[in-house]
């Protein structure tokens, strides 16, 4: 799905700001009360204040009115959302124009033209925050009866984060032309000695039109090549290279008799990823992973876009000597995979798979018995939505350079095999690069008992040993973490092994003369530890810590205002660790640390 952008042809309107807001019951026909205001885009829940409306699951609504621009006659007015979590139905003027399903994606609804001869729209938009077995990600769902005999009902997390919800990214009208570019996808062939591509660039447009002209410009706005057939030649080209990004433009142009009918600018880079011989190559050069599993977390927007974190979040990835960032555990802004595509950072593209594990983080239980996950979860129809959804929208990242089909499932569970065999072919079918695809392993899912990692092209994996497993223990830990790496590595020696996830939560300011877990010197012991161990095993070929920084959690036992395991406070402050950090990962370079 396109991004929105204005350009000579299609004019944008940004909806963000103030509309109308309730939670519970509304007639789309009748005007929403003015009673109670919320903020496009954020979530509701910190921002609303009051505990009870925080915890809110159910329908909820959003209202405002929109004066119509000049539509021309050749034009269409689209809404598009970029998202809105988890369920949304859309209703102009109190006509339901259109629903979808899922909390992370984009979607667009052309309003139709006998709606826009009154002055004004009235956009009313139904939101849902319900998650259970049918749902990604995977909530438990329940109905309390109250003393008053109303029903509550509840959604108790099948994950460690807190079920934000809203309209967490803009809102934007649009008018484009009728006959407009519906979808482009680029693709580019390198010679083998990656100094010319030969570029695929296919257009999709919602009519038939005379001539499509694809120009390609570079980085000084000079046009580099024309597309024939939609093929062209880049010669001396400049490669997307790893926090050296490079971005060629595809300007695309649609013609009907003789005349320009819509344009449209697509950044894209040029590079090639390829896993062999237990390495993920980048440009033919194998390269290694240093960075983090984040969450789309910051104080007062929840889960809401905030662009400014974003930045200050790259800019202090960098600054840490990192290179890369997984998606966890839902697909993130469109703003955010630019922002990465610009800054040369490397995405590990995760969906909204997440809790696919029966009851997980109700029970706790970590022995590996079999909960029976497979015959409960009704999440398939889900799955293959937010998989089509999530490369449609993807699939020209430079950025991009994996795709994960779930975190944390109960691999280790009878079914696993089954259900996620055609998933895995999905991705590979409707990836138009073919990037490799991965499955972010559980601890419980060890060599001898996961049923899944055939299937996958890289073994991802997350581990905490001296956290959950011999919890404070870093000798036992230590022991734990090297055989189970050179288990993997033995039973599937050309797969490169990715550590998606390894931490201990720490407070900062906490501190103890002996290995204190929640200490900000067991937080440095502790990977010190882990560093030791990753740097003896030749296919390990990155490290993403968890987390990025402190992010809000659901309430748990083990939780003390959220989940410390960020390098980073919540509000971005370092912990004592972020040195030691920048120590080894500036020594450590992009490509060519564990060349074999
Ligand atoms: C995990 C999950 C992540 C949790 C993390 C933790 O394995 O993938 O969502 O937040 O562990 O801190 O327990």
């Amino acid at each position: 799905m396109l991004y929105p952008i204005l350009t000579k042809t299609r004019s944008l309107y940004d909806l963000s700001g103030l509309w109308h807001f309730k939670l519970g019951d509304h007639d789309p026909k009748e005007l929403l009360s003015s009673e109670e205001l919320m903020v496009v885009p954020t979530s509701f829940n910190d921002v609303i204040v009051d505990k009870d409306k925080r915890n809110y699951i159910g329908d909820f609504w959003y209202e405002r009115f929109v004066d119509i621009p000049e539509i021309a006659e050749n034009a269409e007015l689209v809404l598009r959302f970029g998202s809105v979590t988890h369920n949304a139905t859309i209703y102009v003027n109190g006509r339901q124009l259109a629903s979808h399903k899922g909390g992370f994606t984009p979607f667009e609804v052309v309003v139709p033209e006998d709606l826009y001869q009154d002055s004004q729209l009235k956009v009313s938009v139904c939101a849902n925050n319900v998650l259970d077995y049918t749902t990604l990600p995977v909530g438990n769902y329940s109905e309390e009866f109250q003393k008053d005999g109303s029903v509550k009902k509840v959604v108790r997390e099948n994950f460690d984060f807190f079920n934000y919800a809203g309209i967490h990214r803009p809102v934007k009208l649009m008018v484009r032309p009728k006959t407009h570019i519906s979808d482009v996808t680029i693709t580019s062939e390198l010679s083998d000695d990656l100094a010319s591509a030969e570029l695929s660039i296919a257009v999709e447009t919602s009519a038939a039109v005379d001539a499509i002209s694809v120009s390609i410009f570079d980085e000084d706005r000079q046009l580099v090549a024309q597309t024939r057939d939609g093929h062209a030649i880049l010669d001396n080209v400049r490669l997307w290279e790893v926090l050296d990004a490079y971005l060629y433009t595809a300007h695309i142009e649609l013609f009907v008799d003789g005349k320009v009918v819509d344009t449209y600018d697509e950044p894209f880079g040029v590079r090639c990823v390829d896993v062999a011989d237990g390495q993920f190559f980048i440009n033919h050069k194998p390269v290694y992973f240093k960075g983090f599993g984040k969450h789309e977390d910051t104080f007062i927007n929840g889960r809401g876009l905030n662009e400014a974190a974003n930045l200050m979040d790259m800019n202090l990835l960098k600054e840490i000597g990192a290179n890369s960032f997984r998606t966890s555990h839902y697909p993130y802004s469109e703003e955010m995979m630019r922002l990465a595509d610009r800054m040369g950072i490397l995405v590990i593209d995760e969906i909204p798979a997440v809790g696919l594990f029966q009851n997980f983080t109700a029970t706790l239980d970590l022995s590996p018995k079999d909960l029976g996950t497979w015959s409960i979860m009704k999440t398939k129809e889900a799955h293959e939505q937010v998989i089509r959804e999530l490369v449609k929208r993807d699939k020209n990242h430079p950025s991009v350079v994996m795709w994960v089909v779930a975190n944390e499932p109960a691999s280790h569970e009878a079914g696993a095999h089954a259900y996620f065999e055609p998933l895995v072919a999905l991705y590979k079918t409707l990836d138009p690069q073919k990037r490799p695809v991965t499955l972010v392993n559980i601890l419980m899912a060890t060599p001898d008992r996961d049923e899944v990692m055939d299937l996958v092209d890289v073994i991802c994996l997350n581990r905490y040993y001296a956290w959950y497993v011999d919890h404070g223990d870093l000798v036992r830990g230590e022991a734990g973490l090297r055989k189970e790496l050179l288990e993997w590595q033995s039973k599937f020696p050309d797969k490169p092994i990715l550590m998606t996830e390894y931490g201990a939560d720490t407070l900062p300011g906490l501190h103890s003369m002996w290995d204190i877990p929640y200490t900000e010197e067991f937080q440095c012991d502790f990977y010190e530890m882990t560093h030791g161990v990753f740097d003896e095993i030749p296919n390990l070929v990155g490290e993403q810590v968890w987390n990025f920084a402190d992010f809000e959690t659901n309430l748990m036992i083990f939780r003390v205002q959220g989940n410390h395991k960020g390098l980073f406070s919540r509000n971005r402050q370092p912990k004592q660790v972020v040195r030691d950090f920048k120590k080894r990962w500036t020594a450590i370079p992009n490509y060519n640390y564990k060349k074999k």
